[in-house]
């Protein structure tokens, strides 16, 4: 496996990317894509579909203007007009249009030969860029449903043409390794066979969830260049996530990519795309490096890569530990530290309350007990006297009520003694369209022992199903 060549990583977000559903760029957005593109070291950079309107065009003409050390690619279909909007400042056109019988019959019933069109039309298109001085990709379009018999016949047809480069793509996105193996396989040895020169690139979509897999497989299967985009987007479900192939190349295979700038560009483009990075996307995701559970954190504390594939600071990140429900003391340790507290001054109880605290809390609270950890942290710091934090001296928050039927006298009669009360609860009202039933709020209260004592009350109340405590901030007036 180490043996393998480096490949040439294409990032397509400018072209693919902008076929993710509501995403647009501006002008200045793709010049920052394709400027960082190709200051992380990415090979090959899809512009963008000159010929899908006259404004894409000129969008596509600025771009290619640009001077990168990267090459520059354009997307058309197979047709000589489409070819005519390529600027020529780009060095490559890539021109699709499927061997496979579904897409034919979907799109051209006009034509009643559609096998033959393809055969003709394919290197009439590649021929025509040729002429014009470009160097050509085909893309057979949705490789993995055409016919391999024809398949390799177009192909064949391709590289007669004198094309550079065939892409096999899993346009529907629901080919198999081994479906890639055995058509990629197939394909690398008939080049071989007819000493064709062009090369192999790989894309797939992520529609079964093994896009990435898939890449990789083409790699090692004889394609030369990988497609991905930044955060995995394009049409659907998107493509291999260009990070997470780029991060591949360099930990297990030595190939150096820019990987921080590459990070910092997936956080740009999520900014820019509106579709924001899942916390458990591979590699970019905010908790990937974080260690939650009590023995995780006890390990990953003296030795992060127990947990993990390799160390953060190849992406430019750190390790991490998460408070929260599972949290340990190795874990209380390494947020006081990041907080700036010398723990070395601590004893060991120290650590062990604010944990059991902790933990009680997510029980009593349930996911607001968030809101909460720094507070807990305060309450047990400040009783050792060695540390002194300021806590604010009341606390509000709102606790969201379950009960098993809204409107229930049990539940309405307790309510009422409460407020009577007047003991820190200032309000209870229902609440609609939510999976909780009532909102109580509760106002300027000590501490959170206090709080603590008005849910657990709360919770004692027969047909109290489960609730849920949010700490509140100030009032805006
Ligand atoms: C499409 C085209 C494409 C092209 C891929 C390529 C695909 O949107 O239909 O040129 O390699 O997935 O087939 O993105
Ligand atoms: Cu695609």
């Amino acid at each position: 496996m180490q043996n393998l060549e480096k490949p040439l990583i294409l990032d397509t977000t400018l072209r693919e990317g902008l076929q993710t559903p509501r995403v647009y760029f501006t002008l200045d957005e793709r010049i920052t894509i394709l400027q960082e593109l190709d200051k992380a070291g990415i090979d090959f950079i899809e512009i963008g579909s000159p010929y899908a309107s006259e404004g894409e065009r000129k969008l596509v003409e600025e771009l290619g203007r640009i001077k990168t050390r990267a090459v520059k690619v354009v997307h058309c279909r197979a047709l000589e007009s489409d070819i005519d909007t390529a600027p020529e400042s780009v060095e490559w056109v890539a021109l699709y249009l499927s061997p496979a019988d579904r897409h034919l019959e979907a799109k051209f019933d006009k034509i009643e030969d559609k096998r033959g069109f393809v055969l003709k039309q394919v290197p009439r298109a590649i021929s025509y860029a040729k002429s014009k001085g470009y160097r050509v990709r085909y893309t057979a379009e949705d490789a993995f449903r055409a016919d391999p018999a024809f398949l390799r016949q177009v192909v064949v047809k391709a590289v007669e043409a004198g094309v550079d480069s065939v892409s096999l793509p899993d346009t529907s996105g629901g080919a198999s390794p081994m479906d890639v193996r055995k058509v990629y396989g197939e394909i690398s040895s008939l080049l071989k066979d007819i000493g064709a020169r062009c090369v192999i690139e790989a894309h797939f979509h992520n529609d079964m969830g093994v896009a990435l897999a898939n890449t990789l497989e083409a790699w090692m299967s004889g394609a030369k260049i990988l497609h991905g985009t930044v955060n995995a987007l394009g049409e659907r479900a998107g493509i291999t996530d260009t990070l997470v192939l780029a991060t591949w190349m360099k930990v297990k295979f030595g190939y150096d990519y820019d990987l921080p700038r590459l990070v910092k560009l997936a956080e740009y483009v999520s900014k820019i795309s509106g579709i924001e990075i899942p916390p458990n996307q591979p590699i970019s995701g905010s908790n990937v490096f974080i260690h939650t559970a009590g023995t995780h954190q006890k390990a990953a504390f003296r030795d992060p890569l127990t947990y993990q594939p390799f160390d953060a600071s190849i992406i430019g990140r750190e390790s991490g530990f998460a408070l929260g429900p599972m949290v340990g003391s190795e874990g209380v340790k390494a947020a006081l530290k990041k907080r700036g507290v010398e723990i070395s001054t601590l004893g060991e109880e120290v650590f062990e309350e604010i944990r059991d605290r902790i933990k009680s809390a997510y029980l009593l609270h349930g996911r607001g007990a968030s809101a909460m950890e720094n507070i807990i942290i305060a309450e047990v710091l400040n009783k050792t006297g060695m540390v002194k934090i300021t806590i604010p001296e009341n606390l509000s928050a709102q606790i969201l009520v379950d009960v098993e039927s809204m409107g229930d006298k049990d539940f309405e009669d307790f309510c009422r003694e409460l407020l009577a009360k007047n003991k820190g609860v200032t309000e209870i009202i229902e609440i609609w369209g939510s999976s909780f039933d009532y909102m109580v709020r509760v106002e300027e209260v000590p501490s959170l022992k206090e709080l603590d004592n008005i849910v657990n009350n709360f919770r004692r109340v027969k047909g109290v199903l489960r609730t849920e405590t949010l700490i509140t901030g100030k009032k805006i007036k």
